[in-house]
Parts: C-alpha cells; sequence; structure tokens
C-alpha cells in the first residue's frame, strides 16, 4: 500500500525499420486510434528524422499527448511463442481524426498491458484449467473441451436449452469485436438455442435502449463532428470528461463558449452560431461540470443537480415548457413524427410544482435549460441541440422509460439528422454487435435471478465479463455461485482418475441436485473464474485481428501485432473448437439435425469470420457490408463510418450521420412512475439514510482487470473510493482515508472516504467497480420490468466508520478531482 511506483526512465525510440501496425484503443467508446511499432530487442533508432520510424526529430523536446512523444507505458518488451523478443510501442495516432494524437490516462497506457513473463502481466492463462484434485490445473485445450462438450451435450439433451446459460461480451474493442461476437451468438443462438443468455453488464439479453429503438432511433445517430456544431450540448447521466474523454476534450470542449469553427459556417451557409453551451443533468458536481465551467465559464454550461432518479419528470417538465414558450418544432413534428397527441397528454399531465418538488430543480433553472434547447436564435433559425446520454439515465430509475422522455424532447424540438443535432447515446464500450436472432421474448428472462434461485440453469459459461463483482445484488450472486459450483467441486472430487464418462455422470448427478457447472473464458484468473470448473485462456486485443466501431460508428481494423501467452486462442477459437466437438458427437449418434446447428463454424482466419458476421449486421447502424480487412487497412485508423452504403473502386463509403433523409420517428409517452416496491422500501427505512450513487473514476477501466497491473493506478486507488459530503462526514466522525463500511438488506462493502462536497448532504457516490470492494453489494434486484435493464444506480444504506488506515494519507491525495 505504502509502495512507491519507480516507473522506467528511458524509452528506446523505433528505428526506421520497425513493423508498424494500425490499431484502436482497447478500452472506451472513443476508440483513439493508435500506431504499433515493434522491432527486435536490442535495437534502436536514432534521434534525428531519418534515423527513426516516426520521422520525428528527438533532438528537441516533443510535446505530449501530440502522438510523437512516447511514455514510459507505451512501451514493453514481449516474447513471441518462438522465443524471440520484441519491442513494442503502443503510441496515439496523431493522424487519427478522432483523437488527433491524443489520449486518456486509459488509452496512453497500453505498453504496460501486453503480456510479458516479467512484468506484472505474467500472470494471464495461459493454458485451460480443469477443477480437479480440489483446485484449479492445467490440461490441454482437448481435455477441457471434451470435457466442457460432454457436460452441455448431456444437459442439453436431458434438460433442453434453456439449462445452458451464458453471460457473454457483446461489445467492440478489447474483449470483443465483430469476429468474436459472431461466434458466440453463433454458438448458443443458431446451436444450443438459449433463452437464459445475457450480457456482460446486464442480467438478460436486451437492449440498452429499447426505447429509443422502438421511436426508431438508432443508438448512435451522430458523428463527432456534431459536437462540433451544435449550438447546445445536453449530457444527461454522463461523465464525459471521465468516461468519454477524448471525445469530450477534442470535441464538445473546443465547441464551448465562444469557439468559432469553420465548418460552422460552411455547413450551414448564412446561419449563425450561438456560443455553445452545455447543459448537465447529474446528481452531483462531476469533472464534466467543473472542467467545462473553467474552459468556458459559467454563462455557458448549466449543471442541472437532480435528485437522483428523477430524470423523467425533468425531461418531461422540459417538453411541457418548451411546447408552451412555442419552441417546438412544428414542421418537423408534422412531417416526421407519429404518437404526438399521447405524448402530449403525457407532459401535461404532470404539473410544473409536481416537477420542481421531485427533481430539485428550480423554475429558473429549467427555464434556462428549455432556452437553451429550443429557443430560436436572433436569425429565427433553430438552435441545433445534441442530446447524448450514457449510464445515468440507461442504468437509472427506469431504462425504458428514461430513455424515452429524453428521446421524445428531441423529436418535439427536431433535433435528428441536422447538422449539429441528434439523440443517442455515448457510450461505454466500442461497439461489434453481430448475432443471429435471440431465441427469446420481450422482455427478456434475468439469468441471474435464475442462477441465484438454483434450479433452472445447470451450465453457466462465462465470457469477458467478472459478474460476482458487475452483476446487480452482487453479494447474493456470489453467495449463490459458491454454494452450486461448490456441488460440482464435490462431484468431480469423487472421481480422481475417473474417465471422462465417469465425471460427467458425477457432474449430472450434482446438477441434478441444483449443482451448477461453470465455465469461465477470461484473460486473467478473475474472481469470478475462482469457483469455475473449466477456465478458458482467451487471446486479447492485439493478439487477433479484430474490427469495431466507435461512438460515431468509426470501423476500423484492430491489427494482431503480438502472439497470445502460452497456448490462448482468440474467442472465436474457442467457441468454435466447442462446436466441433458438439457437431461431431451428435452426428456420431446420428443425430444430423442436431449436428447441422453446430456447422459452420470452420474459419481458418479473423477474416472469414468478419466477412461471416457481416450477416448479422444487415441494415443496422453497423452494417459494413461487403467491407473487406485490406480495404480497412488502407484506411488506416481513420476507417469508415458505418453503415456503408457501397463499395467504389475498391473504397467503402460510409455515412456520416443519420436520418438526413425523410425516415418517420415515434413520441413514446413516458409518466413519472414513482420509485420501484425495493427502493420505496429502503427510503421508507431510517437505517438506510444515505443515497448511494455510483460510476467511474477517470484513471480506472472497469473492474480494473489492467489496472491491477498498472501500478500507477493502483497506488492512487488502493481500495475504492466513497465521495462524502463533509456535513455527513463531520456528524459520522469520519476523516479522509479512513475506511467505512455500507450497508443495507441486500449487502454490506467497505471503502475509502473522500471527503469532498461534490454530491448534496446525504448522498454518496462510490466507484462502481473495485476487487477490493464491490458496490453491487449494495444495489437491489429491481430490473425494469419492460426491458429487465437494472437500476444500477440507485440504492440507499447506513454508513459506519470502521477506522483509519495508516499510510493512506501519507501516499493518496484527497484534492477533490471535481475542481479545474
Ligand atoms: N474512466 C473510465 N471511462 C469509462 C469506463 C470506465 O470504467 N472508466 N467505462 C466505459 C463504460 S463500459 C461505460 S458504460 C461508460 C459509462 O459512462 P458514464 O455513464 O458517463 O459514466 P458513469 O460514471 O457510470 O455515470 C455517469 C453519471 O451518472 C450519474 N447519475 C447517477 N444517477 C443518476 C440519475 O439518476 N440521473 C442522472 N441524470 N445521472 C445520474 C452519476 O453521478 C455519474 O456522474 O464509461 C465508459 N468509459
Ligand atoms: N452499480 C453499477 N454496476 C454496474 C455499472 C454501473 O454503472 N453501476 N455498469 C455496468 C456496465 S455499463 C458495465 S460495462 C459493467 C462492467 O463490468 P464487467 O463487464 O463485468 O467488467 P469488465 O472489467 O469490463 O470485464 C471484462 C473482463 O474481460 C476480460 N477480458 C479482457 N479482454 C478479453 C478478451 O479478449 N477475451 C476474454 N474472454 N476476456 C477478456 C477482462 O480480464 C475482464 O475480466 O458493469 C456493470 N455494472
Ligand atoms: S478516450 Fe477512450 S478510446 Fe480514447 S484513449 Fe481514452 S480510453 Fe482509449
Ligand atoms: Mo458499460
Amino acid at each position: 500500500m505504502s509502495a512507491i511506483y519507480h516507473g522506467d526512465d528511458r524509452v528506446p525510440i523505433p528505428p526506421s525499420d520497425a513493423q508498424q501496425f494500425s490499431t484502436v484503443c482497447s478500452y472506451c467508446i472513443v476508440g483513439c486510434g493508435y500506431k504499433v511499432y515493434k522491432w527486435p530487442l536490442g535495437k534502436e533508432g536514432g534521434a534525428l528524422p531519418h534515423q527513426n520510424a516516426l520521422q520525428v526529430d528527438y533532438t528537441k523536446q516533443q510535446p505530449e499527448q501530440s502522438g510523437t512523444w512516447i511514455s514510459p507505458a507505451m512501451h514493453n518488451v514481449i516474447t513471441e511463442r518462438n522465443g524471440r523478443r520484441f519491442n513494442v510501442v503502443v503510441l496515439p495516432d496523431k493522424d487519427c481524426i478522432v483523437n488527433k494524437g491524443n489520449h486518456s490516462v486509459r488509452g496512453g497506457t497500453h505498453g504496460d498491458v501486453l503480456y510479458a513473463s516479467d512484468r506484472p502481466t505474467a500472470d494471464r492463462l495461459t493454458h485451460p484449467q480443469l477443477y480437479r484434485g480440489g483446485g484449479q490445473f492445467p490440461t490441454t485445450w482437448d481435455e477441457a473441451i471434451e470435457l466442457g462438450a460432454r457436460v452441455i451435450k448431456a444437459s442439453l439433451d436431458k434438460w433442453g436449452p434453456d439449462t445452458i446459460a451464458m453471460k457473454f461480451f457483446d461489445h467492440g474493442g478489447g474483449g470483443g469485436g465483430f469476429e468474436n461476437n459472431w461466434a458466440v451468438g453463433k454458438f448458443f443462438f443458431t446451436g444450443i438455442g438459449t433463452k437464459m443468455a445475457s450480457i456482460h453488464n446486464r442480467p438478460a439479453y436486451n437492449s440498452e435502449v429499447f426505447a429509443s429503438g422502438d421511436a426508431g432511433i438508432a443508438p448512435l445517430p451522430s458523428a463527432y463532428l456534431d459536437a462540433e456544431l451544435a449550438d447546445t450540448i445536453m449530457l444527461i447521466g454522463a461523465n464525459s470528461y471521465e468516461t468519454q474523454s477524448i471525445y469530450f476534450l477534442e470535441h464538445i470542449l473546443p465547441n464551448l463558449g465562444g469557439a468559432t469553427i469553420d465548418q460552422k459556417q460552411r455547413l450551414i451557409p448564412g446561419e449563425t452560431h450561438a456560443s455553445g453551451k452545455l447543459i448537465v443533468v447529474d446528481p452531483r458536481r462531476t469533472a464534466t461540470v467543473a472542467v467545462a465551467e473553467a474552459h468556458a465559464g459559467k454563462e455557458n454550461v448549466l449543471h442541472l443537480q437532480i435528485n437522483n432518479g428523477t430524470d423523467i419528470a425533468l425531461l418531461n417538465a422540459l417538453s411541457r415548457l418548451i411546447y408552451e414558450q412555442r419552441w417546438a418544432d412544428q414542421n418537423f413534428i408534422t412531417q416526421r413524427t407519429n404518437n404526438f397527441p399521447a405524448f402530449q397528454q403525457v407532459f401535461q399531465s404532470q404539473s410544473l410544482d409536481e416537477a420542481i418538488r421531485l427533481t430539485g430543480i428550480s423554475k429558473a433553472q429549467m427555464m434556462t435549460a428549455a432556452e437553451w434547447i429550443a429557443k430560436p436564435k436572433a436569425d429565427t433559425a433553430r438552435r441545433r441541440t445534441l442530446f447524448l446520454y450514457e449510464k445515468g439515465l440507461i442504468w437509472g430509475l427506469k431504462n425504458y422509460e428514461n430513455v424515452a422522455s429524453a428521446v421524445d424532447l428531441a423529436l418535439l424540438t427536431g433535433n435528428l439528422g441536422k447538422p449539429g443535432t441528434g439523440c443517442g447515446r455515448l457510450g461505454g464500450h466500442q461497439e461489434g454487435y453481430s448475432r443471429p436472432a435471440y431465441p427469446g421474448q420481450r422482455p427478456p428472462v434475468n439469468v441471474d435471478e435464475v442462477a441465484i434461485k438454483g434450479g433452472a440453469s445447470k451450465v453457466f459459461w462465462v465470457a469477458g465479463c467478472n459478474p460476482v463483482g458487475g452483476t446487480l445484488n452482487a453479494q447474493s450472486f456470489r453467495v449463490a455461485l459458491a454454494q452450486r459450483t461448490a456441488l460440482v467441486n464435490q462431484a468431480l472430487g469423487s472421481t480422481n482418475g475417473g474417465s471422462l464418462d465417469e465425471k460427467v455422470s458425477a457432474i449430472m448427478n450434482a446438477l441434478d441436485k441444483g449443482g451448477l457447472f461453470l465455465i469461465v473464458q477470461d484473460i486473467y484468473p478473475i474472481e469470478t473464474a475462482q469457483y469455475a470448473h473449466l477456465v478458458l485462456p482467451a487471446a486479447q486485443w492485439g493478439e487477433m485481428n479484430l474490427t469495431s466501431i466507435n461512438g460515431e460508428r468509426r470501423l476500423r481494423l484492430y491489427q494482431k501485432f503480438m502472439d497470445a501467452p502460452g497456448i490462448a486462442e482468440p474467442d472465436w477459437k474457442i467457441m468454435a473448437r466447442m462446436a466441433h466437438r458438439l457437431e461431431s458427437a451428435y452426428r456420431a449418434e446420428g443425430k444430423t439435425e442436431m449436428a447441422a446447428r453446430f456447422a459452420g463454424f470452420a474459419w481458418n482466419t479473423d477474416e472469414e469470420v468478419f466477412r461471416a458476421a457481416s450477416a448479422g449486421v444487415k441494415g443496422a447502424q453497423e452494417d459494413y457490408g461487403e467491407t473487406t480487412y485490406a480495404m480497412l487497412q488502407a484506411l488506416g485508423t481513420n476507417g469508415v463510418q458505418t453503415p456503408v452504403q457501397e463499395i467504389r473502386n475498391g473504397v467503402p463509403m460510409g455515412t456520416t450521420r443519420l436520418y438526413t433523409d425523410d425516415k418517420m420517428f415515434t413520441f413514446i409517452p413516458a409518466p413519472w412512475p414513482g420509485f420501484p416496491r425495493q427502493i420505496q422500501t429502503l427510503i421508507d427505512d431510517a437505517r438506510y439514510p444515505f443515497w448511494v450513487n455510483n460510476g467511474r473514476a477517470n484513471h480506472g477501466w472497469q473492474t480494473l482487470y489492467d489496472d491491477l497491473r498498472k501500478p500507477y493506478v493502483m497506488g492512487r486507488e488502493p481500495l475504492p473510493h466513497v465521495e462524502i459530503h463533509p456535513q455527513d462526514a463531520g456528524q459520522l466522525g469520519i476523516t479522509n482515508g479512513e475506511l467505512v463500511e455500507l450497508f443495507n438488506p441486500y449487502g454490506s462493502v467497505t471503502a475509502m472516504a473522500v471527503i469532498v462536497d461534490a454530491n448534496a448532504p446525504g448522498h454518496v457516490f462510490m466507484l462502481f467497480e473495485h476487487p477490493k470492494g464491490w458496490l453491487n453489494n449494495l444495489t437491489t434486484d429491481y430490473v425494469d420490468p419492460a426491458t429487465t435493464i437494472p437500476y444500477y444506480k440507485g440504492t440507499k444504506a447506513g454508513i459506519r466508520r470502521i477506522g483509519g488506515l495508516p499510510g493512506m494519507n501519507e501516499c493518496l491525495s484527497f484534492v477533490p478531482t471535481n475542481r479545474a
């Protein structure tokens, strides 16, 4: 805890003949472009432009975040499977129009997460492991797949497809991509045919934005250019400085205040551009608010600090105010929308007083927001407003109505399909969605709840996620997983030296008695894997070729530049191995129909899977048509924005923004639903006085799977932090860096206190995921009944001081992060 990190103090310069690859950051939706340089160990380039691969004059100091300065965290020395060693540098690409050489603290440290047997990444999974002899020990692919296939087949044959549950990545970038997603979907939907499917970050197989889809709007309709062209940008439930960092810094921030961007005049001749404004809807004063104010002045930033979970009431109130001021876009409503009367009835039936009481936002603030969103400009032109939302809304009180009320506001004001407008997700991961159709209905089954209750699911295959901490009501999930998998451990423990047949029959017995056979497929020995009977090692980003789109649908090729550790394999290959085994097992029994369901996995290359996956994107926002790897390679880190319209002379022609045609949309009326029973019960119980909000921090990525191997990140966040208001801290006798326990009927968690007034008194904010304290122990089991999407963002808890942790105050800074 008190160790101070000393990084390398010198980095070798890539020589002129270094191999060069292009790729994209493995992390967030923004998808910043990167270049990779690789050359044999022992060789180095020189400081003069003709002596190095970047053709840069290193006798002069290079500015950081320029794409020419290489930090120690961008470099590593790796060893290939044939034993040869190489220097590798992963550098932000100055020629990529997304990031222009810039990067966040996450993306700029990719050198440190490459596999190296003498670095913190040495604990990557290298071999399949099987539970035997009281623990997990290495085995061959053949044995691992054989056992897995036999258990899956026996369960499928005896109890049916829905006994095979899965929780898998479905995103793009690292741990995803069109290739891996297609193989996974084909295996579980075409092959197994299970409805017991869930996506890595939620308990079911659903869209995060069903309401937007029902309105006729794809999740990512705009371009990053639109943020440069908008008069007003409204961020709803998003902390973009910390979570979509380079989109915010390179495309949103420069537009705020009086910035003049040439394109404004160029794209809409004659129209004036108001000085760019930002509205942020968030219960806490985030770094995003602080940075925007510091850059553009308070007069250009409006923070609507709403009460947790009350977005629907606020957004409907704004619609009402705008309508009453006659600022609605009547032409758009008439020509491009259906169902307006039903929506009108909803926003008119909510009184302004009720909205003020629920949200805690004053009428004056609401009026300012309404003006910034929709009051016509001096030249009577409509304002261009861009609505962007993410997890504060998606994981908010009621997913369907939350998203609907944002979409309705955008439709009311005609903000779709024109430069500087739009209504969509900011996004979390990059995207790479391509799957055969899910066989279940809407609302989909809550797979995690089924796993907790036991019985229905008997095999659980988890890949690319860590649900013992990441899912809702996590403490119950973890305890159930431990109990149910232990029954299978006992069964396996009774078959020492036994044949696979004996193992399978012992396992089947245990499954019959409520046991759960767990397969975990990951790159690291994560916490969920501790309970697994089979652990399968995956190749990561950089160890296979993959493709994905970013938050403006920009499709790129992420090239393979190094080998995976040990005998780890790309996820699609692992799926194919399992499919082959099942296919041949059914064929041997003469069950040709079943065998056929598992056929079609005989791909030899990543690109063959990419081409097959194009079947799963037809007509969608990510449709890439006949695009090939060679075409994408030629387009480098700028790629092409999907949907691809046509291939002209070997070049894919893309789409900057959606809905420039005359497509129709539908209003989705969304009345304020009140708090669900689980939350109301906590509100009514004096033992749990604190609202617990949660989310991300700039320096960490997700469950910190890579960050745990970056000493400078763990030095910053050795334990998860919880922001507590000075007034509450005073009453509880808590000071900075002390350990506290948060608790409610669902569970308890410990965290490190940070005293800051970012949240209102009575409200705390905790880091959402950290292996040394999982916030989700406190989230309730409530999901929106319309979508099966959890209310992750809000729960209530009591707080108890545990005590001081010597060493914390000496090593950590408690300067608030929401001051700029
Ligand atoms: N640094 C970093 N960046 C990331 C990630 C990461 O782990 N670390 N993860 C990526 C992923 S997968 C995702 S999904 C995105 C998430 O990106 P964001 O959604 O921007 O991030 P969060 O911090 O989860 O939540 C955003 C905000 O929602 C607010 N909020 C909470 N309750 C409410 C509410 O009731 N109403 C409103 N309006 N707001 C509320 C919180 O205060 C928080 O500031 O980030 C991506 N980017
Ligand atoms: N309370 C609360 N809970 C939340 C949220 C919230 O805001 N609040 N947000 C939700 C959201 S939006 C998200 S995205 C989730 C995040 O939660 P998870 O999805 O569970 O977390 P990650 O860390 O993204 O998990 C990625 C895993 O994939 C592994 N991995 C990396 N690369 C590869 C690969 O190539 N192949 C394979 N097989 N594995 C790989 C990593 O080691 C890691 O274990 O949390 C969700 N839970
Ligand atoms: S903003 Fe996102 S994509 Fe860009 S470097 Fe940071 S984590 Fe990577
Ligand atoms: Mo996410």
